[in-house]
């Protein structure tokens, strides 16, 4: 193998059979791996003839479907750089992302193909294909007349595969730009680590437009010839009945809660797993311990962000720690403190990272690339961690403000932007609050000007106008002033204590 494409990659490791399951829906309907070299095959050919050259990227909004995967290493095959969206954006969002990446191809949903398409006309975007939540659109049809003949494209390693986008604190999303190598030495450092073999079966149950559904879960399937049997979103019931046909299965913390909820969910259930994986948010230890108490298996906790993938893991074979996210992967790893100089073991400081899983910067933002890599190669995670005393890494805080919902990533700053907009809004701030099922939710409080008479639900309606739904405050508070410190500073810490009682 003398490309350095990452589909290459998987296609070397689909199994010599074929006829091999590689996709099993709930409804029984399968896709062989023949069916995937196939499909993507077309749909390499379809893009490479509607405007797109290699380095193109090619925006993605749609729902999950074994087709829209294919795309995924469609767009790979024919080194076009896929940029997936959360399905939940709404318009205004969207707007950003196809202006600042200025994609040749956008494959959407047929019913935001009429919005989408008025912003496609006006960021250049060459030719819109739809792809709805059956596999069906014009992508598909359209892909039916191509050949399914098609000679991967050469890529160098350092070849954009992906751009991610992140939430910035500063209420700009960057564009994390994944290379080929980034993401096949991630994927083969956790098929190894994990101990990934031949018979697995994965069942997928995570969105696949975020680094732990699409690259983490399969990638991982793919390097070994796996069957995915492919659920179409989370649902507690589907997963327990589907659980006894698999052996590995990776969730945000929310997915297991939601399993210890379901009274069927036990160990016969588990019977033929081998491992269950947590990440994308802090596992509380009492979900930990709750799921060993009752599955008798200990789930494995690792932890990761879209510009370097998995950067620390629990083992596969040693002691799994509650609370903790494990031990280095492939890359080095140093805690520093705010001066950038590491600290002693056990004391808390900010995770900097260099290594072949880690990014190649954010796109067309090379001062904001500069500003969080150091000059001697180490990228700042901006995650507070620690050493415990057995060498494990704990993640202890954040020094980007930031709130994890149900494994999605809510900036304050953004919606505070938003509602700040709204008339009769003096000001805003935005904080999360511990909560049962998402982890954390978000609050909001609000400080009036008096022109307008505002309520909770009139500012709810005013960000789920423009906003994806799991951004909107769950509770807005209305305060007289926001609490601020003898700096004029917010004080975030106060306002989570009042939204917390
Ligand atoms: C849905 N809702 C949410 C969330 N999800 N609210 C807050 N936080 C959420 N995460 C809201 C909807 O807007 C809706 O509100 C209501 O809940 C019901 O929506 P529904 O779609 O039915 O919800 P659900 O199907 O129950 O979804 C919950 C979920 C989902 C299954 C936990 O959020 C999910 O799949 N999360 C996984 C996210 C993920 O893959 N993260 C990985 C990022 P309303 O009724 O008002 O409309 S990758 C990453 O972080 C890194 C790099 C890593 O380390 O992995
Ligand atoms: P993203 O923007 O999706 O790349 O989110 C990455 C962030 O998620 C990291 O910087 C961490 O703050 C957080 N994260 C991921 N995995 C874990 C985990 N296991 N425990 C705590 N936080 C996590």
């Amino acid at each position: 193998m003398n490309n350095n494409n990452l589909y290459s990659l998987f296609e070397h490791h689909f199994p010599t059979d074929k006829s091999a399951t590689a996709f099993e829906l709930p409804d029984g309907r399968t896709y062989s791996f023949q069916d995937v070299l196939d499909l993507s095959g077309r749909l390499a050919n379809l893009l490479g003839q509607s405007g797109a050259e290699p380095g193109d990227r090619v925006a993605v909004q749609v729902g999950k479907t074994v087709e829209a995967v294919i795309l995924y290493l469609a767009c790979l095959r024919s080194g076009l750089v896929y940029l997936p969206l959360n399905t939940a954006y709404k318009t205004a969002e969207v707007d950003y992302f196809l202006s600042d990446a200025e994609p040749a191809i956008l494959v959407c949903d047929p019913a935001s193909a009429k919005d989408l398409k008025i912003l496609a006309d006006k960021t250049g975007v060459k030719t819109v294909f739809t792809l709805d939540a059956e596999g069906q659109g014009s992508l598909i049809s359209q892909a039916a007349s191509h050949s399914i003949e098609y000679a991967t494209t050469q890529r160098a390693g350092d070849d954009l595969a992906a751009i991610l986008y992140t939430s910035g604190t500063t209420g700009r999303s960057k564009g994390a730009m994944l290379t080929h190598d980034n993401l096949a030495s991630n994927a083969q450092t956790l098929s190894k680590y994990w101990a990934f073999r031949a018979d697995d079966v994965l069942l997928h149950a995570l969105p696949i437009f975020h680094v732990h559904g699409l690259f983490v879960a399969l990638h991982c399937a793919f390097l070994n010839g796996n069957k995915v049997i492919f659920l179409s979103k989370f649902d507690a019931d589907q997963v327990t009945a589907k659980l006894p046909s698999a052996t590995v299965f990776m969730g945000v913390p929310t997915f297991y809660v939601r399993l210890l909820g379901n009274e069927t969910f036990g160990r016969d259930t588990c019977r033929n797993m081998r491992l269950f994986t947590a990440g994308s948010a802090p596992l509380l230890e009492d979900t930990f311990n709750e799921f060993t108490d009752r599955t008798g298996h200990t789930i494995l906790e690792r932890y990761g962000m879209s510009e370097a993938g998995m950067i620390t893991s629990n083992p596969y074979d040693g002691q799994r720690i509650a609370g903790s996210v494990g031990l280095p992967l492939d890359n080095d790893v140093r805690i520093v403190d705010d001066n950038g100089d590491v600290v002693a073991d056990g004391d808390i400081g900010i995770l900097e990272i260099k290594g072949p899983n880690v990014f190649k910067g954010y796109w067309q933002m090379p001062e904001k690339t500069a500003a969080e890599f150091r000059t001697d190669g180490y990228f700042i995670t901006g995650d507070m961690v620690r050493k415990d005393e057995n060498g494990y890494y704990r993640i202890v805080g954040r020094s980007k403000d930031l709130i994890i919902s149900g494994g999605y990533n809510v900036y304050p700053k953004e919606i505070e932007s938003y509602l700040d907009e709204m008339p009769g809004v003096l000001e805003s701030a935005v904080v999360g609050r511990p909560h049962p099922d998402f982890g954390e939710a978000v609050i909001a409080f609000i400080v009036k000007d008096g022109s307008i008479d505002i309520d909770e639900e009139s500012v709810t309606a005013f960000v789920k106008d423009k906003l994806a739904n799991f951004k909107v405050p769950k509770q807005v508070f209305i305060l007289n002033e926001l609490p601020r410190n003898t700096m004029g500073k917010v004080q975030k810490n106060e306002l989570r204590n009042m939204a917390a009682a």
